[in-house]
């Protein structure tokens, strides 16, 4: 299993963003971004999938790996780099049985009872949230805030984690202070197309600063 997070994780939205996938993504990568998910929740499989192919092309060519949300059918067709699951989604063991030993999986968690469950699953991070609110998902989960994301890094010991949800510029200190090792950000860095690169830039240098 891999451990290989950058501290900013952007998550593609066709929607928020108003530009297509690949679009995003070569502004995602111009801002320096080094892993992507591409989450798609509109457009056909057909359609994801041939998109999802020209975005793997082009960011292959770059080192950046992309990670596939919902559809380990597509990222095993498109020999993706990882897939990022949800509660719902195929389990994560069926997952690595399809993409196997090298795949990135990730997996969402809404609750420390999900957390303490993930755990014993074959997925190289576990994501936790929403942290904050987060206008982005439809019929998110209940706000879990910071102390919750403290007490499950407590929990999971070294495993890599992701903070998610209504992350931005002036709380994404608190989240890393939090110690999770990765803030996966949508709404912050794509709602103004314009400034996909710069926010993206600005966020790994708020890391570095
Ligand atoms: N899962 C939990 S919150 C969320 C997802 C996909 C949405 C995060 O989007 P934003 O705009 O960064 O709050
Ligand atoms: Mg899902």
């Amino acid at each position: 299993m891999n451990n290989v997070l950058p501290k900013i994780y952007p998550i593609t939205d066709t929607r928020i963003s108003g530009l297509s996938h690949l679009e995003q993504v070569k502004r995602l990568i111009a801002g320096g971004a080094t892993l992507i998910q591409l989450r798609e929740k509109h457009l056909s499989p057909a359609e994801f999938c041939e998109d999802a192919s020209a975005v793997i092309a082009y960011a292959r060519e770059r080192s950046v790996k992309i990670i596939i949300n919902d559809r380990v059918d597509i990222a095993a067709a498109l020999n993706a780099d990882g897939i990022h699951l949800g509660q719902d989604d195929l389990p994560p063991a069926a997952a690595r049985k399809l993409l196997g030993e090298d795949a990135i999986i990730g997996f969402s968690t809404h609750t420390v009872e999900q957390v303490r469950e993930a755990l014993l699953l074959p997925v190289d991070y576990i994501a936790y949230g929403p942290i904050f609110d987060t206008r982005t998902k439809q019929n998110p989960d209940a706000t879990v805030g910071l102390s919750a994301l403290e007490d499950v890094r407590e929990i999971i010991g070294d495993r890599p984690l992701v903070a998610i949800g209504g992350i931005h510029s002036d709380n994404y200190r608190s989240v890393l202070a939090a110690r999770a090792d990765s803030a996966a950000i949508i709404s912050a860095i794509l709602s103004d197309p314009d400034q996909i690169e710069s926010k993206m830039r600005s966020f790994n240098n708020i890391y570095t600063s």
